[in-house]
């Protein structure tokens, strides 16, 4: 049985219908002068995520918006799983919290309404969410450099090394987020390693899960990472990174959907976009699609990597607060890495076989291809989970994605 969700009564609250959205867009910038003017206004609703309801209302003129309203629900699952509307409240914030940091990599937030739970912002139409993007084919050259660049600041600029203690702290209270951490701790960091409702699995991977399952490592191992999630507030994490959460060109980045925002273990970010490139990679790999995509998306796993790892040593060594001595340094940097990589296989299983799975898979229309890139996708998630805390260069998940894909080819 689910608890209820924390929310206090909204008097005023009511999810929107396309009529609502359009009305109460003409109320508020950008599109109060158009509706003033005597222009039209309409809204489509387009949210295709698992939580919110999404419109992007348009004008007669050179002017339109996103409204993103929280429903007092998870939209995948239904009313039987009710989730707090104040999660809109964190996703702007935080929102508004990085853009003091990189400006460039942010929708504009142009309104807000805690009472209806939404926010009026920039319409991104001119950008593709990336996750579809990647499935396509498209290519994304600053993808990389630009989610590297989004997490070492927003990460570092919210630590210990930036901000004294009792800033730290605020922020900590600011983004106290109880029930969405607690959708990541059982969907991502607990049910995929265990016979759970909430999983799904292919017939033909079923020995590959309970492998999965019995495998002791694996278990004591995800342990850790779950503990670590729940216990360690370093930094201000997105907390829901993934290519569904960011949309791109070839010219621009933008990153989204910030409502799972907490203070967390700081190689999570980068663990969980880099598991959704292997994904991706793997998913293209399996169809026989063109190599050298495959390739750059593995080369973007690491690149994201490796870009973050350099920005984040600069950061550090202009923190205003704590400079980490230099002998310091290297283990500091070598957790995170662990962390990312032990984070980054958790989230390959559970995009595989856990509830809101993703398209770079189910979209394989052949059965028996789909089954293969699955399997494929569970053995190198079981084997980061396992080997993170041996890794001390990305590229050494690479290694270990190789070895599993030649065994399941
Ligand atoms: C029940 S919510 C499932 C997933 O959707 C969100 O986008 C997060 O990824 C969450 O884990
Ligand atoms: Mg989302």
């Amino acid at each position: 049985m689910r608890e209820q969700s924390q929310d206090a009564v909204r008097d005023h609250y009511h999810p929107f219908d396309v009529r609502d959205a359009a009305r109460y867009a003409a109320t508020c910038p950008p599109l109060d002068t158009v509706a003033k003017a005597g222009g039209t206004i309409e809204a489509r609703e387009v949210g295709d995520g698992n939580l919110n309801l999404v419109f992007i209302v348009t004008s007669d003129r050179d002017a339109s918006c996103v409204i993103k309203q929280a429903l007092p629900y998870v939209r995948l699952v239904g009313e039987s799983w009710p989730l707090t509307i104040d999660r809109n409240r964190l996703e702007r914030e935080a929102t508004e919290l990085y853009a003091h940091a990189v400006p460039d990599l942010l929708p504009r937030i142009y309104h807000a309404d805690p009472d209806q739970a939404l926010f009026v912002m920039e319409d991104l139409s001119r950008l593709r969410i990336v996750r579809g993007g990647l499935v396509s084919g498209e290519r994304y050259p600053r993808l990389a450099r630009d989610i590297a660049r989004f997490s070492a600041e927003t990460l570092v600029r919210t630590s210990d090394f930036y901000l004294d203690g009792c800033a730290k702290k605020r922020l900590v209270r600011q983004f106290i987020n109880p029930e969405l951490c607690k959708i990541t701790e059982d969907l991502v960091l607990t049910d995929p390693f265990y016979d759970a409702a909430s999983n799904s699995i292919e017939p033909a991977n079923r020995a590959v899960v309970e492998e999965l399952w019995a495998d002791g490592r694996a278990q004591t191992n995800i342990a850790a990472l779950r503990y670590a999630f729940i216990t360690r507030a370093e930094a201000l994490l997105h907390g829901d990174l993934h290519t569904g959460s960011v949309m791109g060109s070839v010219t621009e980045t933008k990153v989204m959907d910030a409502e799972f925002a907490f203070f967390g273990p700081i190689g999570f970010d980068i663990g969980m976009f880099t598991a959704n490139l292997l994904i991706s990679a793997i998913a293209h790999r399996a169809q026989g699609h063109d190599r050298a995509l495959v390739r750059a998306l593995l080369d973007a796993a690491v690149e994201t990597w490796r870009e973050f790892h350099g920005r984040v040593e600069v950061l550090l060594d202009q923190a205003p607060v704590w400079k980490l001595p230099p002998a310091a340094r290297g283990e500091y940097m070598q957790a995170m890495l662990r962390d990312a990589i032990g984070y980054c296989g958790a989230e390959m299983i559970r995009r595989t076989i856990g509830l809101a799975r993703v398209s770079d898979l189910e979209s394989i229309a052949d059965a028996e291809v789909r089954a293969r890139a699955k399997a494929t996708t569970i053995t190198v998630g079981r084997a980061l989970v396992n080997s993170h805390l041996t890794m001390d260069r990305f590229e050494q998940a690479l290694s270990t994605l190789h070895q599993a894909t030649e065994t399941n080819s």
